[in-house]
């Protein structure tokens, strides 16, 4: 809502949108970058919560710094609008994400060249925009990379009965894309079959990160030109991020997650994001902290990494 003129100076509390940002700021046809929060949660098989990710994500944003002294601007500058949340049909999950899949083509129709950032709910809304992107770059003789940051490949065909589900997430769409994933370490042997068995398939296991160098460069080797990112938060570790379903021993730290989207946004075309998987913890800020800044991060270097 628009204060009045003659009430502007007073105490108010700060937008409900990313960041608190002011209309300007905010408005969606002058942003650069879009915030789409999709709440969905139907699929999830241990903790549940993600539900309230995209909100927990949004209300601490309003509290982290606009400015970025490691580039040494206001990332926000470029613009960011937060669209209202999107909610999908409960009716079953194919029918949630052919919803989603229509309603985010809308998006990119209505709102071409601008960054979508989408923020989950459950790993199991990723498929819809994946495959968007994959359709898009195909119509133009292009093939998708998808850099997936994950404890968990989400390679099985189905799960728990669903082709659906948060743990089937990759295999819906790995047959379109290539895919690199990064910080896994939990999977199974089929998944690790699959992986073995093609080409397109290419997983960092956490420990091998943890103990070795170089494995930027390696991630860097496997991605194609146009690069989507799918970021499950349990990717990092439990101690910084315990606020997720299935948490995993052994994740990734802050400094090395960003060096390695600092290197991706600089010397990919990321056409778009989505963070998932934040299941709240009440009373326990750090994780959602720590997401937000995630996503402004992600922003700041889409725009600015490039020096
Ligand atoms: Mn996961």
């Amino acid at each position: 809502m628009r204060v009045p003129e003659p009430l502007r100076q007073l105490g108010w509390e700060l937008p409900r949108n990313f960041l608190g940002l002011d209309e300007g700021a905010s408005d969606v046809a002058r942003a650069r970058a879009v915030i789409l929060p999709v709440p969905y949660e139907a699929t999830v098989s241990y903790g549940a919560g993600t539900a309230g990710g995209p909100s927990a994500i949004i209300e601490a944003s309003r509290f982290i710094e606009l400015y970025d002294q490691e580039l040494d601007l206001e990332p926000c500058d470029v613009g960011i609008a937060t669209l209202p949340e999107l909610h999908l049909t409960h009716a079953s999950p194919a029918d949630a994400l052919a919803e989603l899949r229509a309603a985010y083509d809308a998006l990119l129709d209505a709102a071409p060249g601008k960054f979508v950032l989408m923020l989950g709910g459950e790993h199991s809304i990723s498929s819809a925009p994946i495959l968007a992107w994959a359709d898009r770059l195909a119509a133009d003789g292009r093939r998708l990379s998808v850099l997936q940051v994950d404890a968990h490949t989400d390679l099985r065909p189905e799960y728990e009965g669903s082709p659906f589900s948060h743990a089937s997430v990759m295999h819906r769409v790995h047959e379109r894309v290539d895919l690199v994933a990064v910080g896994i370490r939990a999977t199974t042997k089929e998944e690790r079959d699959l992986v073995r068995a093609r080409d397109n398939l290419h997983v960092f296991y956490a420990d091998h990160i943890h103990d070795g160098d170089g494995w930027i460069d390696d991630v860097l080797g496997r991605l194609g030109d146009d690069v989507y990112i799918s970021f499950d938060v349990d990717g990092f570790d439990p101690s910084l991020v315990p606020s997720t379903g299935t948490p995993e021993p052994g994740g990734l730290t802050w400094y090395p997650v960003l060096a390695l989207l600092r290197r991706v946004f600089r010397e990919r075309n990321v056409v778009a994001a989505d963070v998932v998987e934040l299941a709240p913890i009440p009373g326990l800020a750090a994780p959602d902290f720590l997401v937000a800044k995630l996503v402004y991060k992600m922003i700041a270097y889409r725009y600015f990494a490039r020096g």
